[in-house]
């Protein structure tokens, strides 16, 4: 009974010494993190923008960064009122992705009065004041929209067509891979008289609004639809059944171009039902926490930051193409 009470106690020592050691461990990251960062990000909309919050999350750990991350579920005024609760809890730097251009001046006048630096990830915002953020860590959406024009000039090039009808199914209206996803592809078809935008819709970078979208072109234009063009992968997914419903092969009887690069999405491109998706990549979270530490140690860093990017389609060996990570 002695011997059993003895070990019983040694047992218990033993889990109270590790317990503390461990939770010292953990605890360590917070008490001295290299920096503390608050992070607004606009949703979850799409595999992009789950790719990249978890891209965000890695990047944070891996460099001893203490993240505050708030989802706005699509609402402007969501991250305006997180970009305040950061402001109050005097973070080192603040990040956030504008979900629209306008309408943010106010709050990050407030930053810069309680001498927070700000970086835009992902979308750019207008203003006059040039000096309310550091600096912009995103994709060129104008060299994806463009590429994109580039692709339908050749294809319609190889199908030797007399004239292309293209329905647009564009992004959040006055969000910047919208406005310059459109004038980068309407810029690269410009010069190439056999081209013809029927109609542009917003279908808000959400699957349902490319479904809901596509059934009204169906209905309005039918088979005389040669492309769509679709800003983003998750609008395209959710379009292609509509064109199926309605008696047609999407990549034969349409051309489909998408923009993004998701498994999913290169999934369907290897099926054959898409045919061009120009990549926009996700994985902005090193160089947001790398310049993110510039900023706090008082050093500069550039205005722009545009990572590479490519172009997957039915031109090339679709089978090759390596898993995506998002
Ligand atoms: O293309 C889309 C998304 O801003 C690049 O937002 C991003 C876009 C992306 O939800 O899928």
């Amino acid at each position: 009974m002695k011997i059993r009470r003895f070990f019983f106690i040694i047992m218990n020592i033993i889990a109270m010494v590790l317990l503390m050691s461990c939770s010292k461990d953990t605890d360590q990251p917070d008490k001295d993190p290299a920096l503390l960062l608050g992070f607004s990000q606009i949703g979850s909309e799409s595999a992009w923008r789950i790719g990249n919050t978890h891209d965000i999350e890695q990047a944070a750990e891996k460099h001893g960064v203490s993240l505050m991350l708030e989802n706005a579920n699509q609402k402007q005024e969501n991250q305006i009122a997180a970009i305040r609760r950061f402001i109050a809890y005097k973070v080192d730097v603040i990040a956030f992705s504008p979900i629209v251009e306008d309408g943010w001046d106010n709050v990050l006048k407030e930053a810069k009065m309680a001498g927070i630096p700000v970086i835009l990830v992902d979308r750019a915002i207008s203003t006059e004041n040039d000096d309310l953020t550091s600096c912009l860590i995103g994709a060129d959406f104008y060299k994806e929209g463009y590429m994109a024009g580039e692709y339908l000039i050749r294809k319609a090039n190889s199908l030797n067509m007399e004239q292309v009808n293209i329905v647009e199914i564009t992004g959040t209206t006055n969000s910047t891979p919208m406005r310059q996803r459109q004038a980068g592809f309407m810029d690269a078809i410009a010069g190439d008289p056999r081209m013809k935008v029927t109609e542009s819709i917003d279908g808000d970078f959400l699957k349902s609004r490319g479904a809901e979208n596509m059934r009204h072109l169906l209905e309005k234009y039918g088979g005389d639809i040669d492309v769509v063009f679709s800003h983003n992968d998750e609008m395209t997914l959710g379009a292609l059944p509509e064109i199926e419903k309605a008696g047609f092969m999407p990549g034969k009887d349409m051309i489909i171009i998408s923009i993004d690069g998701g498994q999913e999405a290169i999934d369907v491109l290897k099926e054959g039902k898409i045919n061009c998706v120009v990549e926009c990549t996700p994985k902005l979270g090193n160089l947001l926490m790398e310049t993110a530490l510039k900023l706090k140690a008082g050093e500069s860093v550039q205005s722009l930051i545009h990572p590479e990017e490519q172009v997957f389609s039915d031109e090339q060996d679709t089978s090759k193409i390596a898993p995506r990570d998002y």
